[in-house]
C-alpha cells in the first residue's frame, strides 16, 4: 500500500503509540501487528543514512533536507543515534529540529536512540524500528549516527543512500579514510566549507579506492542556499529509490 493510502498519523495518541512500539522494538520485545509486528514492511520507503564526526553538521543538514521534503508535502521520520557532543557544539537532533520549526508538524517524527558504545554504535533494534516507521506511513526514513569502523558498515546494511559529512577541520578526512568510512559513502559533503573545502575535496579525490566514486559536494549548512547542490542530490536519490520501488 503506498503511504498516501495509509491512515494519517496525526493524533497525539497515535504518535504516543508509535513511540511505545519503537521502545518495544528497541528492547527486542514483540511489536503490535498493526505496526507489522516489526517484520519487514510491505512498502519500504527510502532510507538515508547520515554519518560523520560529531559537530560536522549532520543534524543541521538533516533539518534542511526535512524542510525541503516537507515543502513538497512528503513525510519524514528520523532515528538519531547521536550522542550530544558539547565539546564540538553539536546538539541533539531533536533540539535542532525544534529550533528550526518542525515542532508540531505531524509529518515529521524524530526519535533519539541510546547509542551502544562510546562511538555511537547502531542500536540493535534498528531494522525493526525502520519497519515500524514504514508501516506507520512515513515516506522517507533517515538515520543519523556518528559512525566509525564496524558501525559504518552496519549503517550501510540499513541505508539505501549513505551521506558522509566531513569538515575541512584538520584530521577529519584522514580519520574517515583510516576508519574505512569513505567506502560506504554514496555522497560525501565537505560541510563548513566557508573555511575552504578545496584541499579536503582534492585529498578525497586522490585517495578514493578504485571503482568507488561517491558524489562530492562542498556545503555551508547554516546559510540558506549554502547546501543547495547537496540537498538537490540527496532528494533526487531519495525520489529515484521511491519511484523504483513503486513500479
Ligand atoms: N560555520 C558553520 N557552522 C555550521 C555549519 N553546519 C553546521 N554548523 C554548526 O555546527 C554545529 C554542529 O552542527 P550539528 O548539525 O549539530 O552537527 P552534528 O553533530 O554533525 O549533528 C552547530 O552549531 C551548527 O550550527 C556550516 O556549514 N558552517
Ligand atoms: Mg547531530
Amino acid at each position: 500500500m503506498p503511504p498516501s493510502q495509509l491512515p494519517k498519523h496525526g493524533p497525539q495518541h497515535e504518535l504516543r503509540r508509535l513511540a511505545r512500539m519503537l521502545t518495544l522494538a528497541e528492547r527486542g520485545d514483540p511489536v503490535a501487528p498493526e505496526f507489522g509486528g516489526g517484520q519487514p514492511a510491505r512498502f519500504h520507503p527510502p532510507v538515508l543514512g547520515v554519518t560523520g564526526p560529531p559537530g560536522a553538521g549532520k543534524s543541521t543538514l538533516i533539518s534542511q533536507i526535512i524542510r525541503r521534503l516537507r515543502a513538497q508535502g512528503e513525510t519524514v521520520a528520523v532515528l538519531a543515534i547521536d550522542p550530544s557532543s558539547p565539546r564540538h557544539g553539536g546538539a541533539l537532533l531533536g533540539d535542532r529540529i525544534r529550533m528550526q520549526a518542525h515542532a508540531g508538524d505531524a509529518g515529521v517524527f524524530i526519535r533519539s536512540l541510546a547509542s551502544q558504545g562510546a562511538a555511537g554504535g547502531l542500536a540493535p533494534g534498528l531494522g525493526k524500528m525502520l519497519a515500524i516507521l514504514a508501516e506507520a506511513g512515513f515516506q522517507n526514513l533517515m538515520i543519523e549516527t556518528v559512525g566509525v569502523g564496524q558501525d559504518a558498515v552496519a549503517l550501510r546494511r540499513w541505508a539505501d543512500i549513505c551521506l558522509l559529512v566531513l569538515t575541512p577541520a584538520a584530521g577529519d578526512g584522514i580519520q574517515a579514510m583510516k576508519a574505512g568510512i569513505i567506502e560506504i559513502a554514496d555522497i560525501i559533503a565537505v560541510n563548513q566549507a566557508e573555511a575552504g573545502a578545496e584541499r579536503l575535496l582534492q585529498d578525497l579525490k586522490e585517495s578514493l579506492p578504485t571503482g568507488h566514486s561517491p558524489e562530492l559536494h562542498a556545503s555551508v549548512a547554516t546559510e540558506p542556499e549554502g547546501a543547495a547542490a547537496l540537498l538537490d542530490a540527496v532528494i533526487r536519490r531519495l525520489r529515484e529509490i521511491r519511484h523504483g520501488r513503486n513500479q
